[in-house]
């Protein structure tokens, strides 16, 4: 027999067409082109096992004390020397277990974590941490999310040996939530603190489940982290997705000007974030989708964060629009600030959404006991002495107003009313491994 014969019945042709046919099941059954792909290049994925967790406490208790100050030789009062630490962290353990019901109390939860400052601050007390990190929580009432939160990202973060600081920007009133402007705040409100390497943008409702995911950012472009949440099958909802978790460096901030202050209710900002990001000459990177996972804390649709219904209008506007609202055109007034033991409190008025025929009233703050002579001075932070990198001009652009400070029981609280202008800023950067991702056109929620 000659094989490829033109005849239909030949053995070799019907060999062809039972090859052909196969390939098309297994082509589908893998989900057409990207499945395909997928399987390609799966060894160069790394693999985790996320059926057998790790306790998210785990290791912790090799986070040793520091070490011993220096006595002998070396030129007076310098202390010990710490060496850098290692990148990655040999603490981090992959998977994590997450705890989504009944978080423990906040006290609890500070004995868990009793190398935690004031604040929600934590340095490695054994090495000098390569990495500076703000995580900025846009916040409304949501206590059991929170303390879920910060239960599971302490020992998260502190495995991962960075220097971090947890801030959640509480909105005041009871006007339309917005998320993209109290980010905004956070974003701003912590570089007068401290000159953050890298600016997380965190839901409160999600929990990383894997510490590979390092909270550090990108040296030239933002970052988006929850590639992989369990609210869409652990899969990228669409390619320009970034809600959720995602990271700036003050530069790429600075460079889309910030997120916009006009979505006011729930959705579409994140788009427009991501639109902001292309149009000032960025793209979006991310890390591995076997790393990127998370759990979102299921919950109903909060009152006073219904549907934005301009949300789409607003996107077919960022083209135009992303000058001139963001970063440059932010007000807001800074109510308190409070360092709390797990994490640093910033109330802020961010004024009413424009939609509303008119301004609800918004109930008074509650009065606070002011003792001048209590109060530690609220200045940059550091556990080594004053280290701070350089000066933070983003942060310094304020016209801070009628600057106040007070300290009860523990809890510092500053008063200012900020007006904040928009300027160049040159921060040293972290460094960080992550997949790049061609941006496509994406849906839009
Ligand atoms: C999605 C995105 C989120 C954002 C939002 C649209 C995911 C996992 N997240 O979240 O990043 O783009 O859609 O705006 O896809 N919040 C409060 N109190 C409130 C309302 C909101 O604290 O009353 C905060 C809180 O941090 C929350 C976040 O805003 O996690 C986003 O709001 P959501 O969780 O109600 O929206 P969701 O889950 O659809
Ligand atoms: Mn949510």
């Amino acid at each position: 027999m000659v094989c490829c014969g033109r005849s239909l019945d030949s053995p070799c042709t019907l060999a062809l067409l039972v090859g052909f046919q196969f390939a098309f099941v297994v082509y589908f059954s893998l989900g057409g082109f990207r499945g395909l792909v997928s399987v390609l290049v799966h060894s160069e994925q790394p693999e985790f096992d996320y059926s057998r967790p790790h306790d998210v406490y785990t290791n912790l208790s090799h986070l040793g004390a520091p070490p011993a100050p220096h006595i002998g030789t070396g030129p007076p009062g310098t202390g010990a020397q710490l060496k850098d630490c290692k990148v990655p962290s040999p603490l981090l353990v992959g998977p994590v277990s997450v705890r989504l019901s009944s978080p423990l109390s906040l006290e609890e939860i500070r004995e868990r974590n009793p190398l935690v400052l004031p604040g929600g601050r934590y340095s490695p007390p054994d090495c000098e941490p390569c990495h500076h990190t703000a995580i900025v929580v846009p916040y409304r009432n949501r206590q059991t999310h929170l303390r879920a939160l910060l239960y599971h990202l302490h020992p998260f973060l502190q495995r991962q040996q960075i220097h971090y600081s947890i801030y959640i920007v509480q909105q005041w009133g009871n006007s339309t939530f917005n998320r993209a402007k109290l980010l905004n705040v956070g974003v701003r409100e912590a570089l007068r603190d401290e000159d953050w390497g890298c600016i997380f943008l965190h839901d409160v409702d999600l929990l990383p489940e894997n510490d590979h995911n390092t909270y550090t950012c990108h040296n030239q472009f933002p970052t988006h982290l929850s590639v992989a949440m369990d609210k869409f099958r652990y899969r990228l909802p669409y390619p320009q997705y970034f809600g959720g978790v995602s990271a700036v460096t003050p530069e790429q901030y600075m460079k889309m000007n910030g997120f916009p202050n006009s979505y006011w209710g729930w959705g579409g900002e994140d788009d427009d974030i991501a639109a902001r990001v292309r149009l000032s000459g960025m793209k979006i990177v991310r890390p591995p989708v076997a790393i990127g996972h998370y759990k979102m804390i299921k919950h109903k649709g909060d009152r006073g964060n219904e549907q934005n219904p301009r949300r789409f209008d607003l996107l077919k506007r960022t083209r135009l629009n992303w000058h001139s609202d963001g970063l440059n055109s932010l007000t807001y007034e800074l109510l308190s600030k409070e360092l709390q033991p797990l994490y640093t409190n910033l109330t802020v008025d961010i004024g009413d959404d424009p939609r509303l025929p008119q301004r609800k009233a918004t109930p008074p703050m509650p009065k606070r006991e002011v003792k001048g002579d209590e109060l530690p001075p609220l200045v940059p932070w550091s556990k080594h002495g004053s280290k701070r990198r350089g000066d933070t001009p983003l942060a310094a652009e304020h016209d801070v107003k009628g600057e106040g400070q007070a300290v009860k029981g523990g809890v510092v609280t500053a008063v200012t009313t900020a007006k904040p202008k928009a300027d160049k800023v040159d921060h040293a950067q972290s460094k960080t491994v992550h997949q790049t991702v061609d941006e496509r056109a994406g849906g839009v929620k």
